[in-house]
């Protein structure tokens, strides 16, 4: 007897497995919380732990089983977690069920969910279901609320949020080689991609961009490189600043990366509980936009813009041909990059050896967001699939682009075509940047 296994079958239970490994990994995250930490809303830029919890159970159901039964609406969304009704400052008021009683409303979602699994067709002529899509776009929901959840616990308030699990960085000296800068040739660079498996609608569609020659930074910016900015008096001087920048820095009276602090020893900085004298090796994280901007200026260079940035990530100008990861196309693990939020914190530059785009930059994913001169803003011919509320709703000139992904980012949520967005203001997220210059 012969038993012919489908490909839709297997697909299903590495569905069913991503979704339980996903929900185990947001589990594990929470696991050291008091209820009190859970409920708390630690910082007004952020929402209490476990609003992001049953938010992440909600767009669940409502993705995968209501919409299944039928079109909806995103504004369908239950209204307790429905994030266009309570913005972020306002959910700590919310009453949000405890920790036990939100457990059981999403195991009782899951499930449903993997019920409704078990029957669903893959195979579908329709764009959501066909390979996955569905399924993907959940995951990778639960993914991101992940690492909000990390930006949550890195500004917790009271005491340092401390890992049940840290992995330690890999072994053996990073090679030092900062400061250098690697030539793109320009041309014709294919940018974003056609994928309907697992691509964001702000991904789509794959687009030619034509490119003058450009510089850009082999490594990110490090904290040793941004001290000298510091030092010379950075965050004092007028001309490194755009108009929008000083007024930002004249408001906030910011003088030095967020979570640093000035010791007689020198910086210290920290990340989770762990407060560490600065290691100059480091990408500088938790700057704004407008430092990124500031310090580029400085080194008479500027930001890349995201186009550039997904070249030099991605294009092999001599094969003509696209990555999907800076090292090829193997898939994003812990092994290739520092991703997957188990280190808790930045490596050195250079740590990964294998993390090495075409043209010879390193770390493009990992570590750090990096900042892109670029406003977030819809492809040519965009689409808005399946729902406007994920990326259409924050077109426009008020965010800029992140690319690459941090530390605190599931694989399954980082490729180069992926793009992230926030305010240039924004500093409680991973994020870093590199420069680039005209050739
Ligand atoms: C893509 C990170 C900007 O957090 O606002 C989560 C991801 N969208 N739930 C965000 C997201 C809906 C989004 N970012
Ligand atoms: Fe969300």
């Amino acid at each position: 007897m012969t038993t012919i296994v489908t490909p839709s079958r297997s697909d299903r239970q590495l569905l069913a497995r991503l979704l339980t490994e996903a929900r185990d990994r947001t589990f594990q995250l929470l696991e050291p919380l008091s209820s009190k930490d859970l409920r708390a809303q630690h910082d007004p830029l952020m929402s209490p732990l476990l609003w992001d919890l049953g938010h992440i159970a909600h767009f669940e159901e409502l993705w995968l089983t209501r919409n299944l039964d039928g079109q909806i609406e995103f504004v369908e969304m239950p209204g307790l977690y429905n994030p266009f009704e309570h913005p972020r400052s306002t959910r700590g008021s919310l009453p949000l069920p405890d920790l036990e009683r939100c457990r059981a409303i999403m195991d009782e979602i899951r499930q449903r969910v993997l019920q409704r699994l078990d029957e669903a067709d893959l195979d579908s002529a329709g764009p959501l279901l066909r390979d996955g899509y569905v399924y993907q776009m959940v995951l990778q929901h639960e993914y991101q609320h992940n690492e909000t959840m990390l930006q949550t616990l890195q500004l917790k308030q009271g005491q340092p949020y401390t890992p049940v699990e840290r992995q330690s960085p890999p072994a053996g000296p990073a090679k030092v080689l900062t400061g250098g800068m690697a030539l793109f040739p320009g041309g014709s660079v294919p940018i974003g991609t056609d994928d309907r498996s697992a691509a964001y609608d702000n991904e789509r569609p794959a687009h030619l961009v034509k490119l003058e020659p450009f510089w850009i930074d082999v490594t990110p910016v490090t904290n040793g490189e941004f001290v000298e900015f510091i030092e010379s008096g950075g965050y004092s001087n007028r001309e490194f600043w755009s108009e929008a920048g000083w007024r930002w820095l004249e408001t906030s009276g910011v003088q030095c990366p967020k979570y640093w602090s000035p010791t007689a020893a020198g910086w210290s900085t920290r990340s989770m509980d762990q407060v560490q004298p600065l290691d100059p090796r480091h990408p500088v994280a938790h700057v704004c936009y407008y430092e990124a901007e500031a310090y580029a200026r400085f080194r008479g260079k500027r930001l890349p813009t995201e186009f550039e940035w997904e070249a030099a990530a991605s294009w092999e100008p001599a094969a003509q041909y696209k990555r999907q990861f800076p090292w090829g196309d193997a898939p994003v693990t812990s092994k290739l990059a520092n991703v997957d939020q188990l280190m808790f914190g930045t490596t050195p530059v250079g740590s990964y050896p294998e993390n090495v785009s075409p043209i010879g930059c390193y770390g493009m994913i990992g570590d750090v967001w990096e900042w892109t001169s670029s406003n977030f803003e819809g492809y040519p011919e965009f689409e808005s699939f399946p729902y406007p509320e994920y990326s259409e709703a924050f077109f426009g000139s008020e965010y800029k682009v992140l690319r690459g992904g941090s530390w605190a980012t599931r694989p399954g949520a980082i490729r180069n075509t992926f793009r992230n967005w926030d305010y240039p203001i924004r500093r409680q997220i991973f994020s870093g940047f590199r420069c680039a210059s005209d050739a």
